[in-house]
């Protein structure tokens, strides 16, 4: 490789906070590949549309408001900035609740054909949240077969997509006042399709030209998404591979075997992934593997398929978004499953460079270079087999392999039920001991911290600090999607990281027995965080509603429109919102203020776009304090707490994540969803069947380079 100059080594150390993504991006340099890290250095982003000033909309544009008169120019049919921003951004959400949503739907298809008994290899495997989704969908349960309440609970979530007159069942999830100001406002979302279609419509040239009513009807269609589409997806995927509880796993790129058949899943959806979950752990596919020469098959994720798979079967995570690429670039990857959403098209020729096969599954997302095995629910163990059994066959293929030796421990499987049993038990789950220590301030407040990696950021950095900077101040942290990713890479996700919590968040989460950063799952479990949000408010102590909390929701490096639809339905649901990376209406002050004032002034919630990291957390604290304030809570005084604190923590996480290593290696059943642990006696293991031991220095080690 050429020699660095100073200002080479700065550049690249600008591109991301993980060694393990800088040493890949050399070595892409060192094979002359490019990668979406160096492809951002040529194609700079167009401020025009960046900044939301750009209409193309009809055929007698594009239209371009730009110069420093820009906000007092009009397109050619005369619509103003604030029409186009807010235009823009409504589209933007569409396009967010529609890849969430078209993701529950599929979620719902299959456990119909579940139900019907038309697909093979999968079951309700958690009955007793079956019965608590029934009973929210208004589904009779007692005396009734498992499948034929499932058939139910199918086909009244599938109704939720397209009917005709009522509202979406689940916004009567929310708090009393949150529906009642949704009604007044005529806000409550419909059905998830219509209020897609219906800002579509809206956004056609020529119909909603009214910046503040565009935007109010992207509040309703985000409210299709969280508490609708999201919310299905994430419940129904529960009923079918199991609510998560707490399990340990490791992530970053040194989770690849350089001995073993490496297959990655990518991308959005649990059920292929659980296939081949099942697949990779088949003894006879086991042994064709060692047939053909290698130690065994190991199965990672990438993106939000991750996600759902680490946190059902403690499957190992490779990355985040900003890692597929990398991940290829290992020359190790046998095989990269993907499905839907978030998958770079650069995947197809990079995969062609190396041995690696790309699979697509879905009849939504074909690549071209890409092989195309079709998921269908009906035969998904003979697909998942298929697929376990290309990558063997690839295995003999592979050339020479860089695997970076980067790997870190993680806790994660925090679901709203776990919290619940966390804080009291089978029978007397609550929220009371997290409300009554915001109460008390030995926690200042609540942070979810969520989202992508986008190349325009240094990757990770943003979340990273973002974590840091709160758990120091005694704020507690969920994390979801790729920011929990990011976390987990930086370690902020390992019960050791409870050192660095500020003393009052760390006595109560030793008295709890939970870490201070909790990974609630993907970005459609971000509907959990709602839930959570619904009961700390309900709760009693801290207001009536979701406004009412110290609490701020953050998505530093945003990407995608489906981060948007999820900023804009918390703010919808009474919470503070920040973004970083850019405003996509940052040309239209009139749209900018109608999403800051004009929103929290009508739902209490808003949302705020802040690039730069020390403003972004100067102003989550500024939020928190005052909604503490307005609670007339004690101010937060870190000086006050810290003392009663022991490892009372660590001792029970730690013996209840070995109790069930113990048990899976005994063959326990793993696959499932034991959200009650201790009532079911279940267990999960670590995607491998095996133990990890954690070395001294808290790091597992393995992988590495050959
Ligand atoms: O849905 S966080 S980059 S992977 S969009 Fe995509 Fe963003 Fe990652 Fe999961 Ni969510
Ligand atoms: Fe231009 Fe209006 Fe057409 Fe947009 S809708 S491209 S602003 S003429």
């Amino acid at each position: 490789m050429d020699e660095k100059t100073n200002d080479d080594v700065k550049q690249v150390a600008a591109k991301s906070i993980d060694p393990a993504a800088l040493e890949m991006l050399a070595h892409a340099e060192g094979c002359g590949l490019e990668t979406a890290f160096s492809r951002a250095d040529t194609m700079k982003p167009c401020p025009i549309g960046e900044s939301g000033a750009c209409c193309r909309i009809c055929s007698m544009g594009p239209c371009r408001l730009v110069g420093k008169d820009a906000e007092e120019k009009t397109g050619i049919c005369g619509a103003d900035m604030g029409t186009i921003a807010s235009r823009h951004f409504a589209r933007q959400v569409a396009g967010g609740v529609a890849a969430h949503s078209d993701h529950g739907r599929d979620m719902a298809m299959t456990l119909r054909a579940v139900a019907t008994g038309e697909a093979a290899g999968y079951k309700v495997k958690d009955e007793q949240k079956l019965h608590t989704v029934a009973g929210y969908l208004g589904i009779p349960t007692s005396g009734r077969e498992v499948n034929e309440i499932a058939l139910d609970v199918a086909d009244v979530a599938l109704a939720q997509f397209g009917q005709s007159h009522g509202d979406i069942v689940y916004t009567k999830r929310a708090t009393p006042k949150r529906q009642a100001k949704w009604r007044e406002l005529g806000i409550t979302p419909r059905a998830i399709d219509r209020e897609v279609v219906e800002v579509m419509h809206r956004t056609h040239e020529g119909v909603d030209l009214d910046a503040e009513n565009i935007l109010k009807s992207a509040l309703r269609c985000s409210l299709a998404d969280g508490w609708g589409g999201a919310m299905l997806s994430t419940d129904i995927s529960d009923i079918l591979f199991g609510t998560p509880s707490p399990l340990s796993s490791e992530v970053n790129l040194g989770v690849l075997k350089a001995d073993q058949v490496n297959v990655i899943v990518h991308g959005h959806e649990p059920t292929l992934s659980a296939m081949l979950v099942e697949a990779s752990r088949d003894p006879e596919l086991i042994a064709e593997a060692k047939a053909a020469g290698a130690e065994g098959i190991n199965l990672a994720g990438i993106c939000c398929t991750s996600n759902e798979i680490l946190m059902r079967y403690g499957i190992p995570a490779a990355g985040n978004f900003l890692h597929q690429e990398l991940a290829v670039l290992t020359g190790a990857v046998e095989v990269m499953v993907v499905d839907v959403q978030c998958i770079m098209q650069a995947l197809g020729p990079l995969s062609q460079r190396f041995h690696t096969k790309l699979v697509t599954t879905s009849p939504k997302a074909k690549i071209p270079g890409a092989t195309h095995i079709e998921f269908d629910e009906h035969r998904a163990p003979e697909t998942a087999h298929e697929i376990v059994r290309l990558a063997i066959a690839n295995y003999a293929n592979r050339g020479p392999i860089h695997i970076p030796d980067y790997h870190e421990p993680l806790v994660a499987g925090f679901s709203h039920e776990y919290l619940n049993y966390m804080q009291g038990g089978f029978h007397r789950g609550s929220f009371r001991p997290l409300n009554d220590a915001i109460i008390a301030g030995r926690i200042r407040g609540l942070a979810g911290v969520v989202g992508c990696n986008n190349v325009r950021v240094t990757q990770d950095e943003g979340i990273v600090e973002m974590i840091k900077r709160f758990i120091a101040d005694d704020v507690m942290v969920v994390v979801t999607g790729c920011a929990a990713n990011a976390g987990a890479k930086a370690g902020y996700l390992s019960p050791e990281i409870l050192d660095h919590a500020g003393p009052g968040l760390r006595e109560v989460m030793e008295a709890i027995g939970i870490p201070p950063v909790l990974h609630l799952g993907s970005c459609v479990d971000n509907s959990r965080i709602l839930t959570v949000l619904t009961q700390v408010a309900t709760e009693g102590g801290l207001g009536e509603d979701i406004d009412d909390l110290p609490a701020v929701g953050l998505c530093p490096e945003w990407m995608c429109e489906k981060a948007i639809a999820i900023g804009t339905y918390f703010a919808a649901s009474g919470a503070h919102v920040i973004f970083g990376v850019s405003s996509p209406v940052k040309a239209s002050t009139e749209a900018t203020r109608l999403m800051t004032e004009g929103w929290e002034e009508m739902v209490g919630g808003d949302l705020e776009f802040i690039p730069d990291w020390d403003a972004m957390y100067a102003r989550s604290l500024e939020l928190i304090d005052a909604k503490r304030a307005a609670l007339k809570l004690p101010q937060y005084d870190p000086s006050q707490y810290g003392d009663s604190g022991d490892s009372l923590f660590f001792a029970e996480i730690k013996k209840y994540l070995a109790d069930r290593a113990e048990e899976a290696e005994r063959g326990v059943e793993t696959v499932g969803s034991p959200v009650y642990p201790l009532a079911e006696g279940h267990s999960h293991d670590h995607g491998d069947g095996q133990a990890h031991s954690h070395g001294p220095d808290g790091h597992t080690h393995g992988g590495g380079e050959a």
